[in-house]
């Protein structure tokens, strides 16, 4: 599997109860870098913009609320195989199917306030990091 970027959030809930550092330690632990970071109080206009594959979808304006109720750590992740590594790092959407030891498993509280996001794809990953960071990102080269 080669190199890849994937765009990671850590979500209000997460933020709230002090996890960054905790969370930050098992992307790391799993060999994934961060490459970019940054804090941010998402607007409804920019929250509706990045999740607008759900609009219309019955969870739309619970998700974009509670996206937008505290503050979000945006991270780019690089490393091998890193969007699929994210993902089972994270587990399941619903945390009542995550897997014991995973970070939803861990810290989340709800399904819509499930701790994190990761990309689903090498495209989305593309896509949700020119959308945090337009300017680029630090790609490590070693
Ligand atoms: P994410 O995008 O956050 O990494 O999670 P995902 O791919 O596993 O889930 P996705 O289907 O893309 O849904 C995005 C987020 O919307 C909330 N959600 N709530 N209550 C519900 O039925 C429901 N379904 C989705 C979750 O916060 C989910 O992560
Ligand atoms: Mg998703």
């Amino acid at each position: 599997m080669a190199e890849q970027l994937t765009l990671s959030i850590i979500k209000p809930n997460a933020v709230a109860k002090n996890a960054i550092g905790a969370i930050c330690g098992r992307f790391e632990q799993a060999g994934l870098q961060i490459v970019a970071a940054r804090m941010l109080h998402m607007s409804l206009e920019q929250a509706s913009a990045f999740y607008a594959e759900h609009q219309g979808k019955g969870f739309f304006d619970e998700l974009v609320g509670f996206m937008t109720s505290g503050p979000v750590l945006v991270m780019a992740l690089q490393g091998e195989d890193a969007i699929a590594k994210n993902r089972e790092l994270m587990g399941a959407t619903n945390p009542a199917n995550a897997a014991p030891g995973t970070i939803r498993a861990d810290f989340a509280d709800s399904f819509t306030e499930n701790a994190v996001h990761g990309s689903d794809a090498p495209e989305t990953a593309e896509r949700e990091i020119g959308f945090f960071f337009p300017d680029g990102i630090c790609k490590r080269t070693r």
